[in-house]
């Protein structure tokens, strides 16, 4: 059965920046950055899954809105999606990630270059460098 993730962009729109979170695991991607998200269960549409996601995550609300750039196959049976969303609580708290950071679009781009973007998510960093610009 085909599976999805959903992973939030999270984008402050007056100061025109993106929440990134710093996975805590496993080995292979611990330390890299990553729109927090989770797995959508059965019978949850994409956007409730990530707004309850954030919710365990962050400790916050978000509103989820439209897709961004193209699903991401992580493994056959399982794709990443990316949805845009705007906080609608408190500021968001790292939960269950080592920490949390607001980019702009430099320093996205910059972090991208680094390598420090987990892999899956580097194939939407033009698609948010223009939602940055
Ligand atoms: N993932 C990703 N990029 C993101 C979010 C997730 O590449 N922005 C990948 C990492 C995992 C899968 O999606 O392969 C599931 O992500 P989770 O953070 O839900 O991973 P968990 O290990 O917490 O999920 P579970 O324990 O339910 O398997």
């Amino acid at each position: 059965m085909n599976r999805i993730v959903v992973a939030a962009a999270i984008i402050d729109d007056t100061s025109r920046m993106l929440l990134l979170a710093q996975r805590r695991y496993p080995p292979e991607v611990a330390g890299l950055w990553e729109l927090p998200g989770g797995k959508v269960e059965d019978g949850e549409s994409r956007r409730s899954a990530l707004e309850r996601e954030i919710a365990e995550e962050l400790g916050t609300a978000i509103e989820a809105g439209e897709q961004v750039g193209a699903a991401v196959v992580l493994r056959p049976g399982l794709e990443l999606v990316a949805l845009r969303a705007r906080l609608a609580g408190p500021p968001p708290r790292a939960l269950d990630h080592t920490a949390l950071c607001w980019v702009d679009a430099g320093r996205l781009r910059a972090m991208a270059a680094a390598g420090e973007l987990v892999p899956a998510d580097t194939a939407w960093v033009p698609d948010l460098l223009e939602l940055l610009a």
